[in-house]
């Protein structure tokens, strides 16, 4: 297991404001497929990024809507991993942590992470394609996307589509406690998909120690102190040594 630093722990210790940006390889350990990872079984052949536009919604709402009601099944099976639970336990030792993801998921919730800012939205939360009000969850075994009542338009999952522009509010939270920020730890995340892979640059830009929690290299690397190891491994020690 990699080595961590004294004067990281020293750091981790004396700071108060600690940014938590977390993207798919911190829900590995709970058995979640990252984008990376190729898909299994029915959406073997085909790549998210191709499945996640609106185009592809537009083209052919079924196989998009199915698409993400089987992700909704695997995600309703997995539990929170070490890596989520040592987030949660930080955040209530720093108590000016901030939790930035890029996940769709609620395994941070589900660990105790009391209000992780999610840049991506959530594949639970539902809304119309065509009026954008907000549509109730529905079981995750319906074949075909409901219609909304309002103006007869199709039911889509409340995520940020590759294309479409990130949520204001939690983009401007994010860039906040980024400016704010004293050590940003990066975790799990390829750092590849903008403007989210930006968040860790602008701290470093406003003078933040850059952490990065990840078994690979990312374009990260050059600006980053490199945990190299699986995040459920390393975040439970850093905290350990707290
Ligand atoms: C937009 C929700 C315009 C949907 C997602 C600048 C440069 C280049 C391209 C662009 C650019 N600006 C915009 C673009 C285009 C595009 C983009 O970034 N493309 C990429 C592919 C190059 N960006 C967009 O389209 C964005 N929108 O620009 O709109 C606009 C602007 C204003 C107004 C109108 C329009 C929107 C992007 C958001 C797309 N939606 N998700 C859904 O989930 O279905 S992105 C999705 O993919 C995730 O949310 C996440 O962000 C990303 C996957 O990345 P990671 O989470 O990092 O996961 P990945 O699999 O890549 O890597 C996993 C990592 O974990 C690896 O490094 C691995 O080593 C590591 N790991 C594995 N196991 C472990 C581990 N680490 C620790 N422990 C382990 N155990
Ligand atoms: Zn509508």
């Amino acid at each position: 297991m990699t080595e961590i630093p004294a004067a990281l722990v020293e750091a981790l210790r004396a700071a108060k404001r600690v940014l938590f940006f977390t993207g798919a390889g911190v829900s590995a350990e709970s058995g979640l497929p990252t984008f990376r990872d190729a898909q299994t079984g029915l959406w073997a052949n085909y790549k998210p990024q191709d499945l996640a536009t609106p185009e592809a919604f537009a083209r052919d709402p079924e196989t998009v809507w199915r698409w993400y009601q089987w992700r909704r099944r695997v995600h309703a099976d997995v539990a929170p991993n070490a890596a989520h639970r040592a987030i949660a336990e930080f955040e209530t030792r720093l108590p000016d942590a901030v939790l930035v993801t890029q996940n769709v998921d609620r395994l941070h919730e589900l660990a105790g992470s009391l209000a992780p800012i999610h840049l991506h939205g959530s594949v639970f939360r539902n809304k119309c394609a065509q009026c954008g009000v907000e549509m109730p969850e529905v079981p995750h075994d319906l074949e075909s996307p409901p219609r909304c009542t309002e103006c007869g338009g199709l039911c889509r999952p409340d995520v940020v589509w590759f294309g479409e522009g990130l949520p204001e509010g939690p983009w401007k939270a994010a860039v906040e406690a980024a400016a704010a920020a004293e050590i940003v730890i990066s975790v799990g995340t390829s750092a590849t998909v903008h403007p989210a892979a930006r968040i860790p640059l602008l701290a470093r830009e406003a003078g933040a120690l850059v952490v990065q929690v990840n078994p690979e290299a990312t374009p990260l690397d050059r600006v980053a102190l490199n945990l190299r190891g699986p995040a459920g491994v390393v975040l439970p020690e850093l905290l350990s040594r707290l």
